[in-house]
């Protein structure tokens, strides 16, 4: 049975890759293979969950749609930007993602670094555009926004110290802030991006900040339960990673059967932070269950 959030996932995510296919054409000359490789790394594949976060957000404030959803591909680019540099040789070396190969495998390295600065860079050329949003500082601070959540400031430094856990023992704590910072500060964004479009009072947006950061704290502790107990068919990419490695993770510092009901609480949490907004949301609370119920 089809339920009203997976119809609402499916109906999103089909307006977010044909917005993506008209935002990255298909190009001629010279720059044919860096759009093919941008393409290949945005269409045709993932949950898109944070776009799914952004115009669900968007629509709790009544923005247009026309709006919501060029932001929503500006969140998907930089998501996608960092899977392609995440899975390059220098970083997590992997040869498989959304179940097919890895950029770098179906072109080549060089290819996959251009493809994944190009989408980054795309991605704040979309929020600047005056058809984001007619008024100007609206635009600035979805900008300043994401810049903090995807940057130095957030998504690339929980990389870093991603990387420094391959060799360093990191404790719990150490953990949470990595994940924190690795994928958390992007789902804030995109769920805190619907309140700066609707230009919300600072409760509501608090409410939505609290909602997720919760929800991405639920997904990454999922994420690493798939990874020490999904296949990789399942999954679409390779698993027992970070056991191999022998890197700290939630599962590996708790136990599955804490880390699993860890995630329960946190899904709860997470809605409980959406009291104020009523059964407008609906869907994102089905969301938080769905995070931590996925199988891929
Ligand atoms: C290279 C600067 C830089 C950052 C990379 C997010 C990230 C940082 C790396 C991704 C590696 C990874 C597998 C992290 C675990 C959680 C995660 C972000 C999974 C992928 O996101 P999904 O499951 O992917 O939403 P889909 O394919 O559904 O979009």
């Amino acid at each position: 049975m089809t339920t009203s959030l997976e119809h609402a996932l499916a109906a999103d995510a089909a307006a977010i890759e044909s917005a993506l296919s008209a935002l990255l054409p298909e190009r001629e000359g010279f720059e044919a293979r860096l759009y093919k490789a941008m393409r290949y790394a945005t269409l045709g594949g993932g949950k898109r969950m944070r776009p799914f976060l952004t115009l669900q957000s968007a629509r709790l404030f009544a923005v247009s749609e026309a709006c919501a959803i060029r932001v929503a591909c500006a969140v998907e680019m930089v998501h996608c930007y960092s899977l392609v540099h995440d899975d390059l040789p220098a970083m997590d070396d992997d040869d498989m993602r959304r179940g097919r190969p890895t950029v770098h495998k179906q072109f080549d390295e060089a290819t996959a670094v251009l493809a994944g600065d190009g989408l980054l860079t795309a991605a704040f050329a979309v929020l600047a555009d005056p058809l984001t949003h007619a008024d100007a500082t609206v635009r600035a601070e979805l900008a300043l926004e994401l810049a903090n959540a995807a940057g130095p400031e957030g998504m690339v430094a929980g990389q870093m110290i991603d990387l420094a856990a391959e060799h360093e023992a990191l404790d719990i704590g150490a953990i949470t802030r990595l994940q924190r910072l690795k994928t958390g500060a992007l789902i804030c964004f995109a769920t805190e991006a619907g309140a700066i479009l609707g230009k919300a009072p600072a409760q509501l947006r608090s409410a939505l900040h609290g909602y997720a950061q919760a929800l991405g704290l639920a997904f990454q502790m999922t994420d690493d339960l798939l990874d020490a107990e999904g296949s990789a068919s399942e999954v679409g990419k390779r698993t027992g990673k970070d056991a191999a490695r022998g890197k700290a993770t939630f599962v590996s510092l708790m136990g599955a059967e804490r880390a699993r009901a860890q995630v329960g609480m946190l899904a709860d949490q997470a809605s409980a932070h959406l009291d104020l907004f009523g059964e407008k949301a609906d869907l994102l609370r089905d969301l938080a269950r769905w995070v931590v119920d996925r199988r891929r």
